[in-house]
């Protein structure tokens, strides 16, 4: 069998159903074995749009999302992705090309050491340089980057390699179950759990990774322990219960902060350092339960005093089994930060200035939401708003990017994501620069008539920037631009484009948008001057005085 054809071959094995990428000439033999597979190739404009889709497929499925790009230059545009995907925990295998490796009369035109360049980036990364050895690399590709904690993997095949022949056989996938945690390991954690005056659940990323809501509602509903979220656990479990207190979407000087600080347990569940902090460890403060697949790295703000390693849903099952409601939990106070924090997310979402007010955003896009729609987050000010006031009520239904935290990844994983649920609604929700950093995407996810809704929120500034700048007490400088005219833009790709001109006008045009298929981008001037005030001075006060 040829190279390429095997190669194919294996990924199908694995169950690849896309792969996401712009192939060079280095392609080619893979390009053409694709013609007679199931495999659907998702041709996109930048191979960042195709390595953030396929990061967003793995992180929907599980199974490690493919993209595919030339040698030099297309590797090179796919390094953001590969991070995105590793510190984000996100299954995904990179393939790229490259000159022959036997013979080449190029000399070093396009050559860059991909191979080392990914290094840092991945938990594998190797230059196939035999045919025989394609099944093998594929399938511990496969293997390393699903398993947890899950990342970013990359093969290069050269030209020459992908054109040759070979007698190799695919390996089959081996059918493997996560290990589960020790008995000991839960018998200390239901002991700290029962000696607990004021226990706190915390969810975490992990815990949205695999399904652990079943285990984790049977837990919370046995112990009646209140919960909150970090910014990527959001909607593990349903953010409108009574027992939800809220979610970290800053890492102090929130009123949540004044709850975890009153706790003196906090059991994590899934969350790891590379999440900006939800909250600081102290020496002498609450004392933490890492439930997790692996062990926790310390940090300086995270130090947990016990580990409960194995699969979460497992390990929260025996939790469930071992633990009883406890006479001296004592909630009084969890509840009255509960009460505040939700009296504070009421506020403003009825204002009616224009441009529009991002808490009143948030809580019409919650309002237009059926409860498995699904909002895509790029980066910018509007992820806190978003993290902090928007009720998530399924798992995976928040998607955002609190680990590398890049810009222009709103679009493409919503893209995937649609993709993936046709059924569901999917937003993406972006800053005007943040949405401009893969706005060509507008163009891949017409031609796969995609049905999505695309919000910018324009402030024609680096808002995010400004926030931080203006908390630094410097003066406004150097972050403001132009923006093209959003609603022409759209129409030039064939989307829809709309202009919000009211606040009231918002939330119907949103709904409008969501009832019609096709790709729908709303353009919604936003109003951050409150920002700093209410976000760095305001909260700090407020919930210092509580
Ligand atoms: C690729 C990348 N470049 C730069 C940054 C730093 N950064 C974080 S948010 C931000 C501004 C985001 O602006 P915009 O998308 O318009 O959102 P806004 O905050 O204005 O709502 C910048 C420059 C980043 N996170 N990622
Ligand atoms: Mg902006």
């Amino acid at each position: 069998m040829k190279a390429s054809d095997l190669f194919i071959k294996a990924l199908e094995e694995e169950g690849v159903e896309y792969i996401f990428g712009i192939p060079g000439e280095e392609n080619l033999d893979i390009l053409n074995s694709l013609i007679d597979s199931p495999i659907k190739l998702i041709l996109t404009r930048h191979e960042q749009g195709a390595g953030f889709m396929a990061a967003t497929y793995g992180r929907l499925t599980g199974k490690a999302g493919v993209c595919l790009s030339t040698l030099g230059p297309g590797a090179t545009n796919l390094v953001t992705c590969a991070a995105y995907a590793q510190l984000g925990g996100m299954p995904m295998m990179m393939l790229t090309g490259q000159k022959p490796i036997k013979s080449s009369k190029q000399g070093q035109f396009q050559i860059v050491n991909v191979v080392g360049m990914m290094e840092p980036l991945t938990k594998f990364t190797h230059q196939l340089s035999g045919a025989d050895t394609i099944p093998s690399k594929v399938r511990e590709a496969f293997r390393l980057a699903q398993h947890e904690r899950p990342g970013a993997t990359h093969l290069e095949l050269p030209e020459d390699i992908a054109a040759e022949e070979t007698q190799a056989h695919i390996i089959k996938k081996s059918e493997t179950r996560r290990p589960i945690a020790d008995r000991k390991s839960i018998l200390d954690a239901i002991t700290l759990i029962h000696a607990a005056k004021h226990p706190l659940i915390m969810l975490g990323a992990g815990a949205n990774r695999k399904s652990t809501s079943k285990m984790l509602r049977q837990f919370v509903d046995k112990t009646g322990i209140p919960y909150f979220s970090t910014q990527m656990g959001k909607g593990v479990l349903d953010e409108t219960d009574p027992l939800y207190l809220g979610t970290s979407a800053l890492s102090s000087n929130d009123f949540l902060h004044r709850a975890i600080e009153s706790a003196d347990l906090i059991i994590n569940v899934g969350h790891d350092v590379v999440e900006k902090p939800p909250f600081f460890m102290t020496e002498h403060g609450f004392k933490v339960i890492h439930i997790n697949y692996l062990t926790a790295s310390i940090d300086p703000v995270y130090f947990p005093q016990l580990g409960v390693i194995g699969d979460i849903a497992n390990s929260i099952w025996q939790l469930s089994e071992q633990v009883e409601r406890q006479e001296k939990w004592d909630f009084d106070y969890f509840n009255c930060v509960k009460k505040r924090i939700d009296e504070h997310l009421n506020e403003g979402i009825e204002d009616d200035r224009f441009p529009m007010y991002p808490q009143r955003i948030v809580a019409d896009v919650r309002w237009a939401m059926p409860a498995s729609g699904v909002i895509c987050l790029d980066n910018g000010v509007y992820k806190i708003w978003f993290s902090r006031n928007y009720r998530a009520h399924q798992p995976n239904t928040v998607l955002l990017d609190n680990a590398l935290a890049t810009m222009g990844a709103g679009l493409p994983s919503a893209m995937a994501a649609s993709l993936l649920y046709p059924e569901r609604k999917v937003v993406a929700i972006c800053g005007d620069g943040g949405f401009m950093m893969n706005s060509q995407e507008l163009e891949t996810a017409v031609r796969l008539k995609l049905n999505l809704v695309v919000i910018i929120l324009r402030d024609d500034a680096y808002g995010m920037i400004k926030w931080k700048q203006a908390n630094m007490k410097f003066p406004n400088f150097g972050l403001d631009y132009g923006n093209p005219n959003f609603v022409k833009y759209a129409q030039s790709y064939g989307a829809f484009g709309h202009r919000v001109e009211t606040s009231e006008g918002f939330l119907p045009l949103l709904e409008h948008c969501l009832a019609n298929p096709g790709v729908h981008l709303i353009d919604v001037p936003v109003d951050y001057s409150e920002n700093d005030q209410i976000l760095n001075v305001d909260l700090k006060n407020m919930s210092q005085a509580f």
